[in-house]
């Protein structure tokens, strides 16, 4: 495969920085530190690791609800991401957007967003102006299965095929969208056999491998730039924790939760790098140690941040 040592260690790394950062969420949520909604990405993180891996600063991503691995992934800033989930004045919106409205455009992400699917068309968007432009940018469209079946997900798959946009739609499928399981919702198995509606690439990988995924992003980013147009990767994963904090999970079969759990990403991928020779356990300490301090700081500027101002409450949020 295509991909340096260095490559390797930094899609792992991602992937650490994500789980802790989403196990401290967890944890400051139940401390009720973090208001509104948070909607956890643990057990996803090898998707949005292995996907970002092929972009540059200059390209672009689109993201969800649960969306702060990808943030993270693409290079977001752990203190403003806290003191965004902290309502907190230092954070990325000011502290009044919250876990789902997080976005950093100069390092290519255009946004979180609390309407499912509605990244659809603002990554077709996006792609339209690299074209237009005539950068190599692309763009990058992470969604859940649930939003697959959304009206946005059918028109922007059919005008970015009509006009070769340099997008790259990826399908997070966690299998659930909230409680409803993928076969309550739709009468196939993999949402990959869509992209043939619209005349372009569909893969499905195993979205708990970071290789597989990187390897299969890859292929489709490399056709994007190259101008060949748009593909749809879906990758098949599991989401560890409930639809958004609170949430029993009551509808998944102990069972599965089990399997999946046993094909957690992050001990596989390490185990892998360490047969590989790549990785060995006072390096794997030395990166949780180093992913411990950012994060310990992420924290502490959250807490020191003041909230906003009630003065600059209508300030930022009218257009
Ligand atoms: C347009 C719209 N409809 C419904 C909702 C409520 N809602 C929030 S998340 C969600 C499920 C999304 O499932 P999926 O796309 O599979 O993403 P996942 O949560 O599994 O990552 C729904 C229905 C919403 N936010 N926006
Ligand atoms: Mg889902």
């Amino acid at each position: 495969m295509d991909i340096g040592k260095e490559q390797l260690i930094g899609i792992f790394d991602k992937m650490l920085r994500i789980r802790a950062f989403e196990q401290k969420a967890k944890e400051l949520f139940a401390g009720q530190k973090i208001p509104g909604f948070v909607h956890l990405y643990a057990g996803e993180e090898a998707v949005a690791a292995g996907v970002c891996a092929n972009l540059t600063v200059k390209d672009y991503i689109t993201s969800t609800h649960r969306g702060h691995g990808h943030l993270i992934a693409k290079g977001g800033r752990l203190n403003e991401m806290m003191a965004e989930l902290f309502g907190k004045s230092g954070g990325y919106c000011k502290g009044k957007g919250g876990s789902m409205h997080i976005a950093d455009v100069e390092l290519g992400i255009l946004g979180a967003n609390g309407i499912v699917g509605a990244g659809q068309p603002i990554a077709a968007g996006a792609a339209f102006a690299s074209k237009y432009l005539k950068t190599d940018a692309v763009t990058v469209c992470f969604f859940g299965d649930g939003a697959s079946n959304r009206g946005t997900f059918h028109e922007s798959l059919n005008l970015a095929s009509a006009f070769k946009l340099p997008v790259i739609f990826v399908c997070e499928n966690n299998q659930y969208g909230i409680s409803n399981h993928q076969s309550t919702a739709m009468n196939i198995l993999d949402i990959s056999d869509r992209a043939k509606s619209y005349g372009i690439p569909g893969l499905t990988v195993d979205g708990n491998d970071p290789l597989a995924v990187f390897e299969a992003a890859k292929e489709a980013v490399d056709r994007a730039r190259k101008g060949d147009g748009p593909s749809l990767l879906e990758c098949k994963t599991w989401r560890h924790h409930g639809h958004f904090e609170g949430d029993s999970s009551f509808y998944k079969k102990p069972e599965d939760q089990t399997a999946w759990l046993s094909k957690d990403p992050i001990p596989r991928f390490e185990k892998k790098l360490i047969e590989l020779g790549i990785l060995d356990g006072p390096k794997v300490a030395a990166l949780h140690a180093e992913v411990d301090k950012e994060l310990a700081e992420a924290i502490d500027f959250a807490e020191r941040s003041p909230y906003p101002a009630v003065s600059e409450l209508l300030t930022d949020v009218l257009a």
